[in-house]
C-alpha cells in the first residue's frame, strides 16, 4: 500500500515538473525586424492539468557579433530589456496567451539578434495540509507549497 502511494506521488511530481513551459509564439524565428520598430511578442503556455501560478516574464534582445559569428547565450547575457513585469496570460482555447508590444532597440546593428523570454512561475499546488503515510497511518503534515521555476527561451531574428 505504501509503495503504491509513493509510486503515484512520484508520477504526479514528474508531470508537474515537466509541464507549464512557455513557447515564443510570435514573432516567428528568423523573421526580420527593424531598429526602433514596435513588434508583438506573443508568449504562450500550452494548457496542462498541473497547477501553475504565473508570475513574471522578462523580454530582452541582444545583437550577435559577426566576426567571430557569435550569439550570446541569453541565460548569461540578456542585452536590452524590452519588458520586465507581470505575466498574466488569458486562456484562449486550451492555451494561455499574452501579447506584449515592445520596441526593437534602436542601437541594434544589422545582422542577427537573439530575442529571449525569461519566465518565472510557481509549479504545483499549495494546500495548507498534505497527507503522508507515517507508520501506515495517513497523517496530515504541513507542506512547503509550490516550487519556483525559471526558464529562458530564445529565438534568433534578423535585424535589417
Ligand atoms: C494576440 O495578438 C493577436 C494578433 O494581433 C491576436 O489575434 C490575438 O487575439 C491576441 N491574443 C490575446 C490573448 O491578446
Ligand atoms: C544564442 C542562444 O543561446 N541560442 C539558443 C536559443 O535556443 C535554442 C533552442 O531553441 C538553442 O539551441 C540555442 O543555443
Amino acid at each position: 500500500m505504501k509503495c503504491f502511494s509513493t509510486a503515484i506521488l512520484a508520477s504526479l511530481f514528474v508531470i508537474v515538473a515537466y509541464a507549464q513551459n512557455i513557447v515564443i509564439a510570435a514573432p516567428a524565428a528568423q523573421s526580420s525586424v527593424t531598429p526602433g520598430e514596435s513588434i508583438r511578442v506573443q508568449v504562450n503556455v500550452p494548457d496542462s492539468l498541473s497547477a501553475s501560478t504565473e508570475v513574471a516574464v522578462v523580454i530582452a534582445m541582444i545583437g550577435c557579433t559577426t566576426s567571430p559569428a557569435h550569439c550570446p547565450a541569453p541565460s548569461e547575457q540578456l542585452g536590452n530589456i524590452l519588458y520586465n513585469g507581470v505575466y498574466r496570460p488569458t486562456l484562449v482555447g486550451t492555451t494561455k496567451v499574452q501579447n506584449f508590444t515592445v520596441t526593437v532597440p534602436s542601437g541594434l546593428k544589422a545582422g542577427q539578434a537573439v530575442l529571449s523570454v525569461s519566465h518565472f512561475n510557481l509549479i504545483g499546488v499549495s494546500p495548507p495540509f498534505f497527507f503522508s503515510l507515517q507508520s501506515e497511518i495517513l497523517m496530515p503534515t504541513m507542506q512547503a507549497g509550490p516550487a519556483p521555476n525559471l526558464e529562458v527561451k530564445n529565438i534568433t531574428l534578423t535585424v535589417a
